[in-house]
């Protein structure tokens, strides 16, 4: 079987933007309101001859409104043992809130396959004065860059 990368974050920080964006097709709608993304989306892609299955995902919902968030949110949570690597994704721009350490804190549990990824960072010299500091508090792996050059990092 091909490996699984699943790609996590809280509503609205650009999940399905990278989502398309890796396999290069607009297959998971993208707006500019949380809560698009409902039911988890797979593709396979392919990267630097590479084949894997990509999965785009609602995130986890800290406090679930209703059960389609709550049985959303317990079929990620089914599917992280299941992946081989998670991307879970911040914003870059406005930095962490209470859902991205709630959702920290659950990924700590499969740590070692976790990469951090800062999403919408426009202007690193901002990003790096602002935000990077406090990314490093969550102890998460590595950090990568979007839409900059992640994916040239992520493959080095
Ligand atoms: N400025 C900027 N905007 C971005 C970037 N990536 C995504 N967006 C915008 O952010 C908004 C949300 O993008 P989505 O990809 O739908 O976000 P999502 O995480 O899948 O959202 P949900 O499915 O609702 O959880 C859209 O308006 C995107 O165009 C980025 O790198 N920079
Ligand atoms: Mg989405």
């Amino acid at each position: 079987m091909k490996p699984v990368v699943l790609i996590i974050g809280k509503p609205n920080v650009g999940k399905s933007t990278l989502f398309n964006r890796l396999i290069k097709e607009k297959k998971a709608i993208v707006m500019d309101y949380p809560g698009v993304t409902r039911d988890q989306i797979f593709s396979e892609a392919r990267y630097d001859g590479r084949a894997f299955t990509l999965v785009d995902t609602c995130g986890i919902f800290e406090e679930p409104a209703n059960e389609l968030e709550e049985a959303a949110k317990n079929k990620v949570l089914e599917s992280l043992d299941d992946s081989d690597l998670i991307l879970f994704i911040v914003d870059g721009r406005n930095g962490l809130t209470a859902e991205d350490h709630y959702l920290a804190n659950v990924l700590r549990k499969v740590k070692n396959k976790v990469l951090l990824v800062a999403n919408k960072v426009e202007s690193y010299d901002k990003f790096e004065i602002n935000i990077l500091p406090e990314l490093y508090t969550l102890g998460l792996g590595i950090l990568f860059q979007f839409p900059q050059n992640i994916i040239k990092i992520w493959m080095s």
